[in-house]
């Protein structure tokens, strides 16, 4: 078992190192500069990785900076469905397994191999057609994890229809502004899902939202709970009955590298949800090297991703990338609790997963309920685990990786967002030693730049904005219906730049560590302070399983920090404890970092992709009222209620 080594870092075992594309750092240092220094070879390579039905682009990447636009193998045309499917039926694996489906209640799993898979999509694509959905359509997709989801954006892949999915957690008024907002004709929804032993209603929330004028005129349902649900004629059809009558073959449209290839919308700083969208080939050629490189996928693994499609995560990692890479990928319907909290490790177990992705929230989850849930099932068959969505704290690292990966997985940290399409700083598996809590290095033909907000370059150790220099293939090209609010958000605040939204810093060895959301940094005495860092001190405490930290006015300090903690099963808030949490702080980080005050709660408020919403603890915090928030996004808004109750 590899543990740390004295600079705190680990290194790669020498068995993971034959499993490795990459490794050596000098090796990793090599492509990067090519990517950088001859970004167009660079990439005409790696479209090798891409089956192409011309690669007629004039120019690989062609860059208008002042209009905030940008092409990539324009004139270049390819099929993303055909990438994910066809191209490896025809390739021998027309009898493997593509997608492993694993329903809420354990034993009840589906496995499409690709040919059966590629013959429902075939299928599925036929139904949008006879429902009038042509090229460039929008198809809005509000479906929870079942395959037919995986065969509706597929589907829409092949005849060159974007689509838009909608999260199925979203109330009726999110669907509504989606689907108005990307002008949805065709809807593809269900009856009802399920979630923890739970059934939840899906169709009723549609009818609902089809009671308002909207651009729907066909709804598509599939039947998966079998519950009464009222269908109106000539609007509503079944899926099945559908597919039943559809014709077995469809071509694949031949699209553009620089088509629409999908729309998904993501929250920013700002109310309304903004619809983020990408382009066929850079997206498609971004997903399919990252998905191999940073989690060095070998043909035959079971790669299991837990994130929901509704989330980009999802469409990238769960779908396009391993299926674009010819992998077999796990889609999970359910919860890690149910029905007990051995859930994850016991499908990992069944199914022998080799590659498995999750977020530092489901592994906080995994660490409060005890390392004997993980120990009651076999996991060896792990080779690398993955964590995505927040920073993940090192204590959280450590116990992923000594439980969970019994010190032989390494741990693929990759930061990346919505807008970034795929991976764009990460540690890579096999090419040197990892730090726990750092994203480490960019991944191919990223330019990290991190700068302070007067734009210049913020110096070493120091934190700052996390910025990019040049657009790179999978970069999001325009908010749906929207350039100027693209332009103003990723490209102007940094001209030349793309902004990420996120502080960032920079250690001597040049590895990246990421602070979070910019808006997450608190002011005490004129000292900059991440709340990520106070947070992973509170964390690294016995008794804390969560913490989120915001800051409240204060009249010397200008800012205090106000520390919002779940505690693990068999602690108790009591005075001593929240002390003693200060004292933690104070040692951990700094009499700087001081909490002024600490609150324990039983939840704190979170989206439902799992990131708490520190906006809405800042506001419950500082006692200003919080009734006035959108309290919609959050997975049970009867948190808030709790919190101020339970305010000090
Ligand atoms: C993939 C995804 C994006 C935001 C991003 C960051 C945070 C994501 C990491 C991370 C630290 C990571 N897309 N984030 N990954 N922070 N380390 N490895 O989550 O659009 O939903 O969110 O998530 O703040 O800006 S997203």
């Amino acid at each position: 078992m590899a543990s740390e080594n004295a600079d705190g870092t680990y290194s790669p075992s020498e068995e993971y190192r034959k499993r490795t594309y990459i490794d050596s750092y000098a090796k990793y240092e090599e492509m990067y500069r090519k990517s950088i220094e001859e970004p167009e070879e660079f990439w005409t390579e790696q479209a090798e990785n891409l089956d192409w039905y011309s690669k007629g682009w004039k120019k690989v990447f062609d860059w208008n900076k002042k209009a905030s636009t940008f092409t990539w193998f324009k004139g270049g045309k390819l099929n993303a469905c055909y990438n994910c499917l066809d191209r490896h039926v025809e390739g021998g694996l027309k009898n493997t397994a593509a997608l492993i489906f694993e329903a809420d209640e354990p034993g009840n799993s589906r496995v499409y191999t690709y040919g059966l898979l590629l013959s429902e999509v075939e299928k599925f694509a036929n139904v949008l057609k006879s429902k009038g959905v042509k090229k460039g359509d929008r198809v809005a997709v509000y479906l929870p994890m079942i395959p037919e989801l995986a065969i509706t954006v597929l589907a829409c892949a092949r005849i060159g229809a974007v689509h838009s999915v909608v999260f199925s957690g979203f109330s009726t008024d999110s669907l509504f502004n989606r689907v108005q907002d990307s002008d949805s004709k065709v809807l593809v929804t269900c009856d009802g899902s399920y979630r923890g032993g739970k059934t939840l209603d899906m169709k009723g929330k549609v009818n609902e939202m089809l009671e308002r004028e909207t651009s729907v005129d066909s709804v598509i349902v599939v039947k998966h709970t079998g519950k009464d649900v009222v269908m109106e004629d000539g609007r509503d059809f079944w899926w099945h009955e559908e597919m039943s009558k559809a014709d077995l073959k469809c071509p694949c449209e031949q699209m553009d590298a620089e088509d629409p290839f999908f729309i998904l919308y993501t929250s920013g700083s700002t109310g309304k949800p903004k619809g983020v969208l990408h382009t066929v080939g850079g997206y498609m050629l971004g997903v399919t090297i990252t998905f191999k490189y940073a989690f060095d996928y070998r043909p035959g693994e079971t790669h299991w991703c837990t994130a929901d499609l509704g989330w980009i995560t999802g469409h990238s990692y769960v779908l396009y990338g391993p299926l674009s890479n010819g992998a077999t990928t796990l889609m999970f319907e359910g919860v890690p609790n149910y029905p007990d909290n051995g859930r994850f490790w016991e499908i990992v177990e069944n199914w022998k997963v080799d590659i498995f992705y999750t977020a530092p929230t489901a592994i906080r989850m995994m660490r409060k309920s005890g390392d004997e849930w993980v120990r009651k099932h076999d996991v060896s068959s792990l080779k690398v685990l993955g964590s995505v969505g927040e920073p993940i704290d090192s204590s959280v690292w450590k116990w992923y990786y000594e439980v969970v990966g019994n010190g032989r997985c390494p741990i693929a940290d990759t930061y990346w967002q919505t807008e970034t399409g795929s991976h764009i700083i990460l540690p890579l598996p096999g090419a040197w030693n990892q730090k726990p809590g750092s994203a480490m290095k960019p991944f191919f033909g990223i330019e990290p730049v991190i700068l302070n907000e007067d734009k210049t370059p913020t110096p070493v150790g120091q934190d700052g904005r996390l910025c990019i220099k040049k657009p790179w293939p999978s970069c999001a090209r325009t908010l749906w219906g929207d350039h100027e609010k693209y332009k103003e958000t990723y490209w102007n605040p940094y001209p030349g730049y793309y902004f990420s939204g996120d502080g960032a810093r920079q250690d001597s060895d040049g590895d990246i560590w990421i602070t979070g959301r910019v808006d997450d940094v608190i002011s005490v005495a004129g000292h900059r302070i991440g709340a990520a860092e106070v947070e992973a001190a509170l964390i690294a405490h016995p008794a804390v399983s969560e913490a989120a930290v915001v800051p409240i006015p204060d009249e010397m300090k200008g800012e205090a920090i106000y520390g919002f903690v779940t505690l693990k099963n068999g602690f108790e808030d009591s005075e001593e404890l929240r002390n003693d949490l200060v004292k933690q702080v104070r040692n951990e980080v700094g009499p700087i970092a001081t909490p002024k005050t600490i609150q324990i709660a039983e939840e704190l408020p979170k989206t439902r992709s799992g990131k708490i919403v520190r906006r809405m603890l800042r506001k419950i915090a500082s006692g200003s009222d919080f009734r006035s928030m959108d309290a919609s996004t959050l997975v049970d808004p009867g948190v808030l209620d709790d919190l101020v109750k339970g305010r000090r």
